[in-house]
């Protein structure tokens, strides 16, 4: 089970956290609805871990937020807001949840954001002490660490198309971004080992898989760039191989990248060896020419997408989860593969009897569930399988529109409601059928 500090915390002003990026985003009016409350789970957080322990899983991906706990990112630890984390993983070790702790999900301390933010070498500097810092507080019940989640939105959504915190739109920037992302990975991978000698330390890459529209040699060259840009370039440099030349070869001839930007030194740290590989998945995409450079093609928005597809506009596509884990462990061979997000947007609320009755997302996590399965029975190492997410929580700029919860939550009480989904669930987990999930 996974969710991440910015979409369920709330507590904005709580016991000296500062802003992130996000705050900021928020007051600017970039969120569809405000996130200074979202869950409320700052307060609500034993409620939340008694029905993580009803559900009965055997550990839980929850981030860390950088400015609850240096404010502002490289200075003053804030005790309070370590504690906090520090209650939480006690929380869970007492119910016999191993704790998952993502580093970085997004919520970069607004205070950097105002020096450059992670197209400053400076914040990968500040964001190996953070990860010192953390890991020495939470270190005696936590075994394993996620350092960055999901780069390629930061890099892109974040810096290139500016819909995302911090709101940048420049693809020399966005590349910068994206390389120190990495770099502050590598180097976060070696701090924690540093603190934590038997740490199993990682990092959690999004995919989507492309394949061409039709055969054409114009289709397929788009989704071989699609394909470079969304997940290769990440992928290979985290496992030695350095940038792909296709891609980089692109953005050099279209001076999206500094030519200085990438070092050997700097390819070395990248390329830290990890303990497992976070892959999260969601569906897949088919690229045509013109569609190489994204965003993700998907039905219109604002209309229903219609069956086959999530309340996001995303392809259902089990099969393309086996098919991507194959691929991954042919290519890159990870010694272990975790899906550290897996999950479904569906709006459907509770019936006149308060009853949520899920059925498509049931679907969809059995479809995936058998899915990694079935990787899994072909020799793929995936040792664990997190489902996104415990609750309905703040999806970006989408706000509470779009519900990927197990449990309902009620917008105005904040009443949690488990749906029929909790259920079913709780029966994968009590069957086994998935380690570590
Ligand atoms: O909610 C997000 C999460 O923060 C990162 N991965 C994708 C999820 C669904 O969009």
């Amino acid at each position: 089970m996974a969710t991440a500090a910015y979409q369920i915390e709330g507590g904005r002003h709580e016991q000296g956290k500062g802003d992130s990026i996000w705050d900021r985003f928020s007051d600017l009016g970039r969120l569809r609805d405000p996130g200074d409350v979202a869950c409320d789970h700052y307060h609500r957080w034993e409620e939340d871990l008694d029905l993580l322990a009803r559900l009965g899983v055997s550990s839980y991906r929850f981030s860390v937020s950088w400015p609850r706990v240096i404010p502002d990112g490289d200075g003053r630890v804030n005790q309070a807001g370590l504690d906090f984390y520090r209650r939480l993983v006690a929380g869970l070790r007492a119910r016999g949840i191993a704790p998952f702790v993502t580093l970085y999900h997004w919520d970069l301390p607004q205070v950097l954001q105002d020096k450059g933010g992670w197209a400053s070498r400076q914040t990968v500097e500040a964001f190996a002490r953070y990860a010192c810092v953390v890991a020495g507080a939470l270190g005696d019940d936590t075994t394993h660490w996620i350092t960055q989640n999901e780069p390629w939105v930061t890099t892109m959504l974040g810096h290139r198309d500016g819909v995302f915190a911090p709101g940048i739109s420049d693809w020399q920037t966005a590349m910068t971004v994206g390389h120190h992302l990495l770099v502050a990975h590598g180097m976060a991978a070696e701090e924690v080992k540093g603190v934590l000698p038997d740490a199993q330390v990682g990092i959690g890459i999004d995919c989507r898989p492309a394949r061409a529209a039709s055969d054409s040699d114009e289709d397929h060259a788009a989704a071989r760039h699609f394909d470079g840009a969304r997940n290769r370039w990440f992928f290979d440099p985290i496992f030695g191989h350095g940038y792909p030349d296709d891609v980089m070869r692109t953005y050099r001839d279209r001076r999206q990248i500094d030519p200085d930007l990438v070092t050997t030194a700097d390819l070395a740290i990248i390329a830290t060896p990890i303990d497992f590989l976070g892959l999260n998945y969601y569906t897949t995409v088919t690229i045509g020419a013109g569609q190489e450079d994204g965003p993700d093609p998907g039905p219109e928005s604002g209309k229903d997408p219609g069956p086959g597809y999530t309340d996001m506009g995303w392809r259902v596509d089990p099969a393309g989860l086996t098919r991507y884990l194959r691929h991954i462990h042919d290519t890159y061979a990870p010694r272990s593969i975790l899906i550290t997000e897996n999950g479904a947007s569906y709006s459907d609320g509770p019936d006149e009897r308060g009853i949520i009755d899920d059925v498509r997302r049931i679907d969809y996590l059995r479809s995936h569930v058998e899915a990694t399965a079935a990787a899994r029975d072909r020799g793929v190492p995936v040792d664990g399988y997190f489902v996104w997410s415990l609750m309905d929580n703040l999806e970006w700029v989408e706000g509470f529109s779009q519900r990927f919860g197990l449990i309902w939550v009620d917008r105005e009480t904040l009443d949690r409601t488990p749906k029929r989904s909790f259920d079913w669930y709780r029966g994968i987990v009590t069957a086994g059928t998935l380690a570590a999930s």
